[in-house]
């Protein structure tokens, strides 16, 4: 079993949430609903045979990488760390913006 975190990180309102929720659900809403602190999901799939844990923490929005929290971005499972690495085994993504 391979375990992956990806965090979703970016501005306010650029679509994190939207693009968790139409990855994991299938779904899209146009409403709004402004992300409070993190939010996590769980998507399972198989790859090449192999089963995949995929966990995802859309993160509130914030324009300023440095004020997110390094324990939010610490790999737990993987790399545990009394200091919270930031950014281990930690993926940024949500460059996109709305508009499609
Ligand atoms: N047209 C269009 N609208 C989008 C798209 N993705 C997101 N939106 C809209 O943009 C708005 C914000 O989307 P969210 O996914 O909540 O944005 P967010 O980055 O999670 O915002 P925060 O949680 O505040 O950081 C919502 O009204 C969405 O419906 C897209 O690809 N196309
Ligand atoms: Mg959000």
């Amino acid at each position: 079993m391979i375990q992956k975190k990806i965090c979703m990180l970016g501005g306010f309102a650029v679509g994190k949430t939207s693009l968790v929720a139409r990855y994991v659900s299938s779904i899209f809403s146009d409403k709004y609903l402004s992300t409070v602190g993190v939010k996590i999901d769980k998507k399972q799939l198989n790859v090449d045979g192999k089963d995949v844990t995929m966990m995802l923490w859309d993160i509130y929005g914030q324009d300023d990488f440095q004020t997110v929290q390094p324990s939010q971005l610490a790999n737990e499972t993987f790399s545990p760390s009394p200091a919270g690495a930031a950014g281990a085994g930690c993926a940024a993504g949500a460059g996109a913006g709305a508009g499609s």
